[in-house]
This record gives C-alpha cells, sequence and structure tokens, in this order.
C-alpha cells in the first residue's frame, strides 16, 4: 500500500469494489442461500454485462478465473474442430510470448507443444506476419492459436476470424486485460466475434473483483457448452455431454462484478487520462501504438534502456519509493518450463522485455501522483544513462 500519500508508491494496489460498503447486498446473498452454481448474482452480472458493454449483443458466462475460461473455451473449440480423437499430428499451439504465464499454460493442460510468435514493434500485438508464415509452413500441425490482446490493447478479431475459417484451426482470444477496452467506433472488444474471448476479472485488473473471468462469443452455443464444461459438463438435464470440471463463479465475486460494472465507464476513463499523462511527462520513453481505446491494467513503458539500465533505473526508482515491476519479463520463450520449446525469431519480444517497465497505475492515483512518480522516474533515468 502507498504510505504517506506522496511518498511511496506501490506497484499496484487493487481496487475491487468495497463489499463492507454494500451490506444491504451481502444481506440479501446470505439471505438466498445461493452461493455458487449460476447463483441470482452471477445471471445478474451476466446479463447486465452483455446489456451493459456489447449492447446487448452476444452471450457470455462467467468463471472463476481467465485461466480456467482460457483451457475451457480452447476445450470446446479443439472438441468442434477435430472431435474426440486425439488431434494426431496437430501437436502445436501457437502463443506470443511477450505475455502473462497463463496464456501458454492453456496449452500444457491442453497437451499441446507452444510455438511462440513474436510481436508488432508498434502495438505490441502478436505478430500476424509471423503467424502466417508459421500457417503455410505448418498449419497441418497446428491445433490451437491464442492471441492476446496485449495490455488490452485491440486485436483485429476479424482478422483472426479469418484465419480460423481458412485453416480450420480454433482460436481462443486472451483478452485477460481487455474489459473495458473500446474500438473507435465505440463498440467493446469482441462484441460480434463468433470466437471466444476472455476477459480476467482478477484483482490486478482494471475490472478487480478477487479471481474471476467472463468468457463472451456471439456464438451461442459455444458459450452454453463452455458453460457446461465449467459445472462438470453436465447439460440441462444432469446428463454429462462434455468434458467437465469445476469452474463457476462464485456469488460474492459475482456481487462483487455486479458492482464494479457500474463504475467501469468513470475508471476506464480515469485511468487513460493518467496514462496519457505518463506519456506527456516521459517523453524519453518509447509507449505502445493504441488500437482504439484500450483499458490499462498498467502503465508500461520501452525505455529503450540497455537491460542492465533498465533494471538499474528499476532499483534507483525503488530507493526514491517508487515500485516499478517490468511485465513481461522474461518472456514465456526464456522461462524454464518452456525454454527448450523449438527456438523461434523473435527479436521484437526480446529487445522489448530487455528494456520495458511498467509504472504504477491504480484508481486511487490523482494528477499529482502521476507527476510525482514521473519524477522520479526522470531522476532515476537521468542517473542511469
Ligand atoms: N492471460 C494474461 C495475459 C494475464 O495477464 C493473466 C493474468 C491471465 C491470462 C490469467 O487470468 P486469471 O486466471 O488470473 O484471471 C497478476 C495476476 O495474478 C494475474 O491474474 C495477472 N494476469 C497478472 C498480469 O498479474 P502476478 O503474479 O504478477 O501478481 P502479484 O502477486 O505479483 O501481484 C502484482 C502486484 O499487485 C504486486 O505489486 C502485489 C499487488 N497485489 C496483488 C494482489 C493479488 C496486491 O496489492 N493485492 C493483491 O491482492 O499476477
Amino acid at each position: 500500500m502507498s504510505t504517506g500519500k506522496r511518498r511511496r508508491y506501490s506497484f499496484l494496489v487493487p481496487d475491487p469494489p468495497v463489499l463492507s460498503r454494500n451490506v444491504r447486498a451481502l444481506r440479501r446473498l446470505e439471505a438466498s442461500h445461493w452461493f455458487t452454481n449460476f447463483g441470482p448474482y452471477t445471471r445478474q452480472f451476466e446479463s447486465a454485462l452483455v446489456r451493459d458493454l456489447f449492447g446487448g449483443s452476444g452471450h457470455c458466462t462467467t468463471v472463476a478465473n481467465a485461466t480456467l475460461g482460457l483451457i475451457l473455451a480452447a476445450k470446446t473449440t479443439m472438441l468442434r474442430a477435430f472431435g474426440r480423437a486425439p488431434a494426431g499430428l496437430r501437436t502445436l499451439g501457437v502463443v506470443p510470448s511477450f505475455t502473462f504465464p497463463a496464456t501458454a499454460q492453456v496449452l500444457e493442460w491442453l497437451g499441446l507443444t507452444p510455438r511462440f510468435l513474436d510481436i508488432d514493434p508498434l502495438t505490441w500485438l502478436p505478430d500476424r506476419g509471423a503467424l502466417e508464415k508459421m500457417l503455410a509452413k505448418s498449419a497441418s500441425r497446428i491445433a490451437l492459436i491464442i492471441p492476446y490482446a496485449t495490455f488490452g490493447n485491440n486485436l483485429d478479431l476479424d482478422w483472426y476470424e479469418a484465419v480460423h475459417e481458412r485453416f480450420g484451426i480454433p482460436v481462443v482470444v486472451d483478452a485477460a486485460a481487455s474489459c473495458g477496452s473500446r474500438l473507435d467506433d465505440g463498440r467493446h472488444f469482441g462484441q460480434s466475434s463468433s470466437l471466444p474471448v476472455v476477459f480476467s476479472l482478477h484483482a490486478t485488473k482494471l475490472f478487480a473483483t478477487s479471481e474471476g473471468g467472463v468468457v463472451y462469443s456471439a456464438d451461442a452455443g459455444l458459450i452454453r457448452s463452455i458453460r457446461e464444461m465449467s459445472n462438470f459438463g453436465m447439460d440441462n438435464d444432469r446428463r454429462v455431454t462434455l468434458p467437465g470440471l469445476n469452474a463457476k463463479m462464485n456469488e460474492v465475486t459475482a456481487l462483487q462484478a455486479l458492482l464494479k460494472l457500474r463504475d467501469l465507464k468513470r475508471l476506464v476513463r480515469r485511468r487513460s487520462q493518467r496514462v496519457a499523462r505518463y506519456r506527456r511527462n516521459l517523453p524519453e520513453f518509447h509507449f505502445q501504438h493504441a488500437e482504439g481505446s484500450p483499458a490499462f491494467a498498467f502503465c508500461p513503458a520501452d525505455t529503450r534502456l540497455s537491460r542492465e539500465q533498465r533494471d538499474a533505473l528499476i532499483v534507483e526508482a525503488a530507493r526514491k519509493g517508487v515500485e516499478i515491476r517490468k511485465y513481461y519479463d522474461p518472456p514465456l520463450h526464456r522461462q524454464p518450463w518452456f525454454s527448450s520449446s523449438k527456438p523461434q525469431p523473435l527479436p521484437v519480444t526480446e529487445a522489448l522485455s530487455d528494456s520495458i517497465i511498467t509504472l504504477p497505475l491504480y484508481d486511487s492515483l490523482d494528477n499529482e501522483d502521476i507527476d510525482a512518480i514521473s519524477r522520479v522516474v526522470r531522476a532515476a533515468l537521468a542517473r542511469v544513462r
């Protein structure tokens, strides 16, 4: 926690809705005797989300966290594409390396071997040219593609739908940081896409609850299957027709999510203003090129420093009371578990992960805080250069 408002800044202070200020809603929850298994708050949240974020179009199902949502979405789409039979020669899953471990861990639970993609140097989204090359060479060996909407930036989902249609390869969208991200035309990221788009509602995200996730798609059948799979694979008649596990959201989290949803627009706007201020304050750094209006969980910046200088900057800033992290360093292909994956050329990922910093960003930071942090960062930069 920040102690003494202008002096020390933690990297992140999660801000889920304050349950103790919503005691009446909590009492209602207890009185209903529904604590999980798609109870009243869960269903209310799911309807409100589709109505308020997606203009009433499409479908969603809540999950206990986005990792489970990704696993279930991947399993469903692979079943649809390839049936129950093992995928045979299709043993590869394609993911970017510049992401959080969850994206590639999904592949592990499906028995797939990761093949890492580089990212675009401006948007930091997965490099479509590299994916095209991979598809041209090995499409028949690829069972799944998981593009990550990097830091909430907007992927071109039409392009990924076309890939899915052309090659018959399932595509599941890791939109962990995208709840609140909008396209230039005002639509929420994911709206109208027939792909499964998986959002995280983790405490560290802008849409903060405690642990939670949502899978959205315009494809009603897909969402129905994922919902049943999140409940042991049982259909409405309690017949087990699909593989399943327990990935249900609980009612306390659903209440948090419902409360958070009411405040989302304001929070997205506020964070965008803070990020714009960082960008103005720190002209030495390069920032991600935004497609549309991303919702920001952190403020990443490419320092263009050497790895050693970047690490020294982080130490120097910490000495002055500002905690900086480095999402995503190391990138996944350099993580011990994944380091035996077939080497791919990943120059943009390697350069960016060497020089990236992620600056503090949370709802309680005001302009004065952003200016104070920026001053510390600039002073640290002057020392390490
Ligand atoms: N795909 C991507 C691209 C993701 O980024 C993520 C999750 C997922 C998929 C999977 O989504 P979920 O299954 O989680 O729904 C945190 C989150 O745990 C993780 O959910 C998130 N991405 C990731 C980007 O951040 P860590 O290991 O970096 O968190 P940790 O414990 O180091 O905390 C970060 C900062 O927040 C620290 O400064 C401490 C502070 N903090 C954290 C928590 C949890 C608090 O002050 N209070 C808290 O309660 O992963």
